[in-house]
């Protein structure tokens, strides 16, 4: 039966209009005022209500394993979670173990995607630039529609790579398409402070950021600019952070370089002050780069709105506080005794359209169309999905989102469909909230409503990635 939405307030990144949108076969059929529609059709009245194309989150870390600990969120829950939130679409990072190759990676990483509830494609994480890898990197590029990968310049000694096979793995990238995505932060000066740090017994969780400072972020980033300036590849800088980084991509982008660069929720509205919690409380917010002072703040949202910084996605890597129910794998328990065990990362899939239509639109005074551009329409473009995701046009998948911009509601984790236990924004309370969301033309949420299920989530595969 084809799906008719009445009457709402239609925005995407460059249009913002009153019309119907029917829906047939999971695509956008037609856009109008009073369309007539043939036969029956399942009706849904957007009075009042913002449409806007499904939430696009390119960066999650669902049902993660690393040597030491796993994130907590299946595909179930990550995008049943994600789906509450407005998020329609995922690039997830896909984690190959070190030794195996990535395309026995992606082959793990498909299993374990089987139970997702919205679409969701990968980035192929790359752990060196061995003649093999570079070889499967096309393959998945060709084969495999994975467009990005992505590389560390930090954690010496496992995740990262050094700067020769940094390089070699953009050049290959930008030869065949492909976005080089880099987590960006001098590894080997770190691991010097957190050395020295953990020998004079500074064990505390805010010891992880004081081990990880604003200026070895603004210097790796620099540096990754540099090596993809000559690499002549596209690069995205993952998790931005510092007022020194933004600085570095705005240099590169006025002068023409292809650099693109995402923030998260959490760095445009916590700050380090979050590290001075009592006892392990502080360990919630040990996710990498760390909050930063609150200067850095303002920043962003000048990046956000000069468009130097060109998304916001969540870097969901949920990790439980709490040790039980799950066992110590899954939480930040198991770094009680030092910060450097501490798993890193936090959640925040659920709450990202809410947070930054509050903060972007209501509070910065971002327009609507920049609200959409930065949540769905850049991450589409920049990751090879768009139009198929992104955007509201004929023809386009029917993910949409119903959103109240005037609701306000108070941010509880106890209300999330996450499997994690807390939230980082507990309490907080916003203006604008998801009231339904269609993924190819489906309600599955439906206010508090769940009416998706697992399973129902398509791959993704992407074309090129990297030509806005
Ligand atoms: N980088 C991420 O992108 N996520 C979690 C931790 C990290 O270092
Ligand atoms: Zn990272
Ligand atoms: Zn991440």
């Amino acid at each position: 039966m084809a799906t008719l939405i009445r009457n709402g307030r239609i925005v995407t990144a460059v249009d913002d209009y009153l019309a119907d949108i029917l829906v047939d076969g999971g695509r956008v059929r037609a856009i109008g005022v009073d369309l007539a529609i043939g036969g029956d059709a399942e009706i849904h009245d957007a009075t009042g209500l913002l449409v806007l194309p499904g939430g696009v989150d390119v960066h999650t870390h669902l049902d993660m394993a690393t040597p030491t600990a796993s994130t907590i969120d299946t595909f179930g829950s990550g995008t049943k979670a994600a789906a509450f939130g407005g998020t329609t679409a995922l690039v997830d990072f896909c984690t190959p173990v070190a030794g195996e190759s990535p395309l026995k990676g992606l082959e793990d990483w498909h299993r374990r995607r089987e139970s997702a509830c919205v679409d969701v494609g990968a980035h192929m994480i790359l752990l060196d630039a061995h003649p093999g890898t570079l070889e499967d990197m096309k393959t998945l590029v060709r084969r495999e529609g994975v467009s990005s990968f992505k590389l560390f310049m930090a954690y010496p000694g496992s995740l990262m790579v050094d700067d020769g096979a940094l390089f070699k793995a953009m050049r290959v990238a930008g030869a065949n398409g492909a976005m080089t995505c880099v987590h960006a932060e001098n590894g080997p000066v770190i691991q010097a402070l957190v050395d020295e740090a953990v020998a004079q017994g500074l064990k505390a969780p805010k010891y992880h950021a004081v081990t990880r400072p604003a200026i070895l972020e603004g210097e790796a980033v620099h540096r990754a600019i540099c090596l993809a300036e000559l690499a002549e590849t596209p690069l995205y800088i993952v998790h931005l952070s510092a007022a020194q980084s933004l600085a570095a991509v705005t240099e590169a982008r006025d002068r023409g370089i292809a650099v693109h660069a995402e923030t998260c929720p959490h760095y445009l509205f916590l700050n380090a002050e979050e590290y001075e919690r009592p006892g392990f409380e502080a360990a919630k917010y040990v996710m990498t780069p760390p909050l930063r002072e609150l200067s850095h703040q303002a920043h962003l949202w000048r990046g956000l709105k000069s468009d130097d910084l060109q998304v916001v996605s969540t870097d969901h890597c949920p990790f439980c506080f709490n040790e039980q129910p799950h066992g110590l794998r899954y939480s930040k328990q198991q770094g009680v005794d030092s910060f450097s065990r501490i798993p890193n990362g936090a959640p925040g899939v659920e709450t990202r359209l809410p947070l930054i239509f509050d903060g972007a639109v209501v509070k910065h005074g971002l327009s609507l169309n920049r609200f959409v551009e930065i949540t769905a329409t850049a991450p589409a473009k920049l990751f090879g999905l768009f139009p198929k995701k992104g955007t509201i046009a004929v023809g386009t998948d029917a993910d949409l989102v119903l959103f109240d911009p005037v609701e306000r509601w108070t941010i509880r984790a106890a209300d999330h469909h996450s499997q994690v236990d807390y939230s980082l924004f507990e309490g907080r309370e916003v203006t604008g909230r998801v009231k339904k969301v269609f993924v190819r033309g489906q309600c599955i949420v439906d206010g508090t409503r769940w009416l998706g299920r697992e399973g129902m989530g398509q791959y993704l595969r992407r074309s090129e990635s990297g030509r806005p």
